[in-house]
């Protein structure tokens, strides 16, 4: 198990190193086109949802409360590069079926930190536009989590395995482990510079000790061990507010002139409700 670890870990950080070398070669490249900016095509994206445990231990109550943030540049018409830190906790309970009580429960604070991607089908089917009111995307990221869980004994413990008392801490592990994540969403155009931001990533971390759950015992603590799947796994549902901090280099596909021009210059003309004064004229707008 520990060699299949280690091998995790060089996986992803062999990933990570690959996506900032390719991400690199784009910046030369858009620098040697144009003066290269950082900010030009990036928004910052705060949120907040909820995270559900899927793991060896949970079995009800999987589901607690994440936020967040992201930041993503835009590198192409249809790729982003982007940074994702979500921060939460993590809650589960386990049954035990003959009893019908929980035989232990965890709470996970947490913290994964990811590197990767996005990629927006509409742009690559439809054309380039940047006020697209429904923009969905796909995402996959390599990064790390860190975790500080509890585990403690529930009711059905001291009917079960000699030793556990109901109400104590049974495991405390933390540590760091890597993760690599998957998972969709869509922004909402409001204005040219907020969107509103939907998204659903799955989080697969190289460790099984998320839940503070990894091996059981026949009596506690000196029965016979025994391993369980390493199959941790969380999910995140977020809604955020995406803000443009500086505008692409990327113009509009041409087929989209005439809806951007009207859609913009909405946004722009000035609501001019009261009486008009003599000698002021209504401003023409030019876009
Ligand atoms: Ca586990």
């Amino acid at each position: 198990m520990c060699t299949f670890y280690k091998k995790a870990t060089l996986l992803t950080v062999a990933l990570m190193l690959l996506g900032l070398s390719v991400a690199e070669a784009q910046l030369r490249r858009s620098f040697a086109r144009r003066g290269f900016d950082i900010w030009d095509g990036m928004t910052i994206t705060p949120k907040a949802g909820v995270n559900l445990f899927y793991g060896d231990l949970v079995d009800e109550s999987r589901t607690s409360y994440s936020a967040g943030l992201l930041i993503d540049r835009e590198m192409t018409r249809t790729l982003s590069l982007r940074v994702n830190v979500t921060a939460g906790q993590m809650k589960g309970e386990q049954m035990n079926p003959v009893y019908d009580l929980p035989y232990a429960s965890f709470t996970n604070f947490y913290t994964d930190i990811s590197l990767g991607g996005s990629y927006r089908p509409l742009n690559h089917l439809l054309g380039y536009f940047r006020e697209r009111t429904f923009q969905p995307y796909i995402t996959g990221q390599v990064g790390l989590v860190y975790f500080s869980a509890q585990e403690t004994w529930g009711p059905a413990s001291e009917l079960v395995t000699p030793g556990a008392v109901d109400g104590e801490i049974w495991r405390q592990p933390s540590g760091i482990a890597p993760l690599v994540s998957g998972g969709g969403g869509f922004s909402f155009w409001v204005s040219p510079t907020i969107s509103v931001n939907a998204e659903f990533t799955g989080f697969f971390p190289f460790s099984d000790k998320l839940d503070g759950h990894d091996v059981w015992y026949s009596a506690w603590p000196e029965g016979v061990e025994y391993e369980t799947d390493p199959l941790d796994v969380y999910y995140t549902a977020t809604l955020g507010l995406s803000i443009l901090i500086s505008d692409s280099p990327f113009r509009n596909d041409p087929r989209f002139n005439r809806r951007s021009y009207t859609k913009t210059r909405r946004f722009y003309q000035p609501k001019n409700t009261g009486p008009r004064r003599t000698g002021t004229r209504r401003r023409f707008l030019f876009f």
